[in-house]
């Protein structure tokens, strides 16, 4: 059976006349309880980031501003998926390579985690990344 790497979530849109305001609830876009939120912003031109799976950890990754492609990688298959909306949800899991490029200049990229910022979580060797993905 083939799954997609690429998995996104809708997040509710409860803007009006006045403007817009997404919503991130556990349980409706949120699939677990948030420990940790970071933001990638003001990327410099040509610049990529990423380049490192996670053992561990689950994320779910919105683009609240601008836009970014965001590809994927099991250690056998690849997809990619540009953010371009704060509608737009993806979900990254442990055991995938993630790389992002293509950030527009106004980009912000949201990040919610569900684990405190751990170093020992990381897999920054490709290699390295591969062997343990076929274990
Ligand atoms: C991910 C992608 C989507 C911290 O001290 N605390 C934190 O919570 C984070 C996320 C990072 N850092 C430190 C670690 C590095 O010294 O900030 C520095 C930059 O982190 P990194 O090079 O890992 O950033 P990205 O943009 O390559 O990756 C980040 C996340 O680290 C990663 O978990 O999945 O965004």
């Amino acid at each position: 059976m083939n799954t997609s790497l690429i998995q996104l979530v809708h997040i509710p849109q409860r803007g009006d006349a006045r403007g817009g305001l997404s919503v991130a609830e556990l349980g409706v876009a949120l699939p677990f309880p948030v420990r940790r939120v970071y933001w990638i912003h003001g990327t410099k031109p040509g610049v990529s980031r990423g380049f490192h799976a996670h053992k561990k950890l689950h994320q779910l990754c919105v683009c609240v501003a601008g836009s970014v492609r965001l590809s994927l990688f099991d250690g056998k298959s690849e997809e990619s998926v540009v953010l371009d909306s704060s509608a737009k949800g993806l979900l990254v899991g442990p055991g995938l390579w993630r790389e992002m490029h293509d950030f527009s200049p106004d980009c912000v990229l949201m990040v919610f985690a569900d684990a405190e910022y751990d170093e020992a979580d990381y897999i920054r060797d490709k290699l390295t990344f591969i062997s343990y993905a076929s274990t």
